[in-house]
Parts: C-alpha cells; structure tokens; sequence
C-alpha cells in the first residue's frame, strides 16, 4: 500500500513508518516537525540524540534499500497544499498522528490550550475534508487515547468505543442502541481528541469516509525491531514534566538516581501498552479496514492497566530508587478502578508485550547510556490544571 503518515517525525510516528516500509509498503511522512519546535520553545531534547528527519531516512534507505519519502506540510494551516499533495498522490491509507499529545502542555496557559485546540481539531478537520474533497478513498487510521472515556468503569469494563443502551420509548417499550461512548476528557489534549470522534462520525456518515480511531493507552519504551537496526534510527524519548509519560519518566528517573515521581496516592489507574505493540496495532487496524458506510472502527490500543503506585513500587524494586510523593498538579480522581476491553486486537492476532523486570531493564539501560544529556531542572511537572493548583517543585536530592 502507499502509505501518507502524518506526524510520521514523532514518538510513534518514526517507529510507524519504519515497521510499515520494513513490511513492504511505500510511506510517505508529512510532518510539520512541530515536535522539535517545542522541544526548543521548551529547552529540553529527546534523551536519545534524534538525527534530522532527512538524516534518518537516508539511514533507513542505506540499511535497507527502501525509500521513506518526507514531505515537509502543516496539516492546520496548509489546507490547499495537503489536498494537492493528496491529489497528486493519492495514497491508499493514511495514519493521522499530527497532534498535539501532551495534556500537561496543553494545560500550561491560555496560549497552550489555543494552540492544541487549532492545531488538533484544524489538523483533522482538513484531512477528512481533504479526503471529500479529492474523492480519494484512503482508509483513515487515527491515534485516538484512552483519556476520551475518562478513566472510571463504575464497576464495568469500558467497551471498544460503543455503548449498548435501552431507552424507554413513549409506547413503554425499550429501544436498543449503540452510542459512542460517554466522551470524559481530563484534560485540554483529551478534549480535542473528544471533537476528533464527532468530526469522524460526522464524515463517516455524510461522506462515507472508512476510518478507525485507536483509543490508546500509555505508551511506554523506546526500541522497535526497526529502531534498533542502526544508532541513527533510534526513537526519541522525552523525560521532561510535559512530554514525558509516567513509566518511562519512572525509568529515568530511577536510572539518574531522582526520586520517582509520583502525583498524589499514586491511586491513578491507566492503560498500557509497549511502543512495539503499538506499532503492531496499527499495522493491523491497516490491515483491517471498515467498508464504506460503515459506522468508524473503533479499537481500544492497550494490552494491561496499572496503578501509578504499583509501577512506582515496581521500578523502585528493580533498581532501588526512592519513591517521592508530591502534591498533584492535575484534577484527577485520586484513585480509579480501571477494566478496558481489547479483545478486537487480540483477535486480530496481537500477541501483547507486558510489562516484564526485563524489559523495564532494558529501557533502563537506554536510560543510563543517555543519563548524560539529561537536565534534571526539567523533570518537574510545573503544569497546573487549574489556577488554583500551585505546583510544587520537587527539590532536587
Ligand atoms: N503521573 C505521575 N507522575 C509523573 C507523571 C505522571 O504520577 O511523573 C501520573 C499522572 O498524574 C496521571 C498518570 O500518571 O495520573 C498518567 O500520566 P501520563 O503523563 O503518563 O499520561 P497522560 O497525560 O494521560 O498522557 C499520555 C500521552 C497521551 C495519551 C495518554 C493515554 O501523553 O498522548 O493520549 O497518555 S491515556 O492516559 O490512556 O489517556
């Protein structure tokens, strides 16, 4: 298949369009590098040296003969040059990561949540009516999250994006129907990815647009078979209060001997997967395309849930590393129950990676051959959700 992967640059992305073009396929990453701008509006780097864009794909093409073309667009505002560019090419699939991703930097002040909200819902709002607009039927793959349900199951586990409901009807009698879930954001970031789901419902119903959406967990690691291949093909991996995601935080922290993190009782139960298993999960959902005029796919991305605790127990009894309890800069539930089905993936043939003291050492080991480029200032996490929130920073030990 030609493959259009946008945000291909990022977290997922890279190890997306290595795991696809490894499996045959012809990709093309359209990106707007906006990842590495923040990382310079921020001050922090990717604990792993991350080459160009251009550098990594020539590398790739050095090891492996095959080509992974970039194209350098801004899905939200270069609306006339994507639709050319889809005209022109017309591929047959396109994976939809180009948004913003961290609720922390969404919530840092009123100009962050502008930007994720007109970066976000603008970015996908012109891919579907792009697709309209040049009659290409590419089926849409979106990275949607886990944090569009909210993360409370009164007592039952939280289907693949539907809910069965009754409704008593005026005749007495009780009409059946599935709607999509209960949309429950936490934050700025899980709100754009709410109006994600009705611009896709929207589109799949009017326009008979094919498109899954991906309710995906935490991610956590930083190899795939692909990244691996070479030292310049490494994936990037963000330690920082806003980019970087509990558990690998956890395992840089243990790695550089910083206390670990952890907001509040620690009660926040979440979904996981591996980076690995994440970039299986699309290559199936790829494989798996709803018909035209079907409702949109939804699949629930995740392999395990865990408590924030018991991860931080865990990487401390591995590697002996002190646990630090601060105050919660974020409006969330203090402890959470957390039942997730998955079983579409499972069976589409997932078999998932948990989380095993191996591969935990693994990531450590990344961790603490990088240790080096790590600023230990931006490891606190000094976005507060509310105005009312003072964010506490950790002293450094
Ligand atoms: N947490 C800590 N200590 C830390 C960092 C986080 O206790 O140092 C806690 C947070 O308070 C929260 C939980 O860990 O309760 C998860 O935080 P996170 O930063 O790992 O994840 P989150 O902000 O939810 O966002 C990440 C990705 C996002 C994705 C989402 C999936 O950045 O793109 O959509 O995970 S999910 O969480 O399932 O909604």
């Amino acid at each position: 298949m030609k493959i259009a992967v946008l945000g291909g640059d990022g977290f997922i992305g890279w190890p997306t369009c290595l795991h696809l073009s490894d499996a045959g396929h012809d990709v093309h990453i359209i990106d707007n590098l906006s990842r590495r701008w923040i990382d310079t509006e921020l001050g922090v780097q990717s604990l792993t040296p991350m080459d160009s864009i251009q550098e990594r794909t020539r590398i790739w093409y050095q090891e492996t003969g095959r080509r992974i073309h970039f194209h350098l667009i801004d899905l939200a505002s270069d609306y006339e040059i994507f639709k050319g560019w889809l005209r022109k090419e017309r591929p047959d699939a396109i994976v939809h990561f180009a948004e913003q991703r961290a609720a922390p930097y969404s919530m840092k002040s009123d100009r962050h949540k502008n930007y994720t909200v007109n970066n976000n819902v603008n970015a996908t709002h012109n891919v579907l009516n792009a697709l309209v607009e040049t009659g290409v039927d590419a089926h849409l793959v979106h990275l949607g999250t886990m944090g569009v349900y909210g993360y409370s199951t009164v007592g039952a586990a939280i289907p693949e994006g539907y809910l069965p409901v009754g409704i008593d009807t005026m005749s007495g009698e009780t009409a059946k129907q599935e709607i999509l879930y209960p949309a429950n954001p936490g934050s700025i970031y899980h709100m754009t990815k709410c109006l994600d789901q009705l611009l896709f419902q929207f589109y799949a119903k009017n326009d008979g647009l094919r498109i899954t959406d991906l309710h995906q967990g935490i991610v956590w690691g930083t190899h795939t078979a692909q990244t691996r291949r070479h030292a310049q093909l490494i994936n990037r991996f963000d330690y920082d209060g806003d980019y970087g995601t509990v558990l690998n935080r956890f395992l840089i922290q243990a790695a550089i001997g910083y206390p670990l993190t952890v907001h509040g009782t620690g009660g926040q139960t979440r979904a996981f997967i591996h980076i690995q298993d994440s970039v299986r999960c699309i290559e199936l959902a790829l494989k798996s395309p709803p018909a035209k005029g079907d409702r949109v796919k939804i699949f629930n991305q995740m392999t395990e849930t865990h408590r924030v605790r018991d991860l931080a127990e865990l990487v401390a009894k591995i590697t002996g590393a002190r646990i630090a309890w601060l105050p919660n800069p974020r409006k969330e539930a203090a402890e959470n129950d957390l039942v997730v089905r998955n079983e579409q993936f499972l069976e589409l043939g997932l078999n998932p990676t948990t989380l095993a003291e191996g591969l935990l050492e693994e990531v450590i080991e990344v961790a603490k051959k990088y240790a080096y480029r790590v600023d230990r200032s931006r490891i606190p996490a000094v976005s507060a959700w509310t105005k009312d929130i003072e964010p506490v920073i950790e002293r450094d030990p």
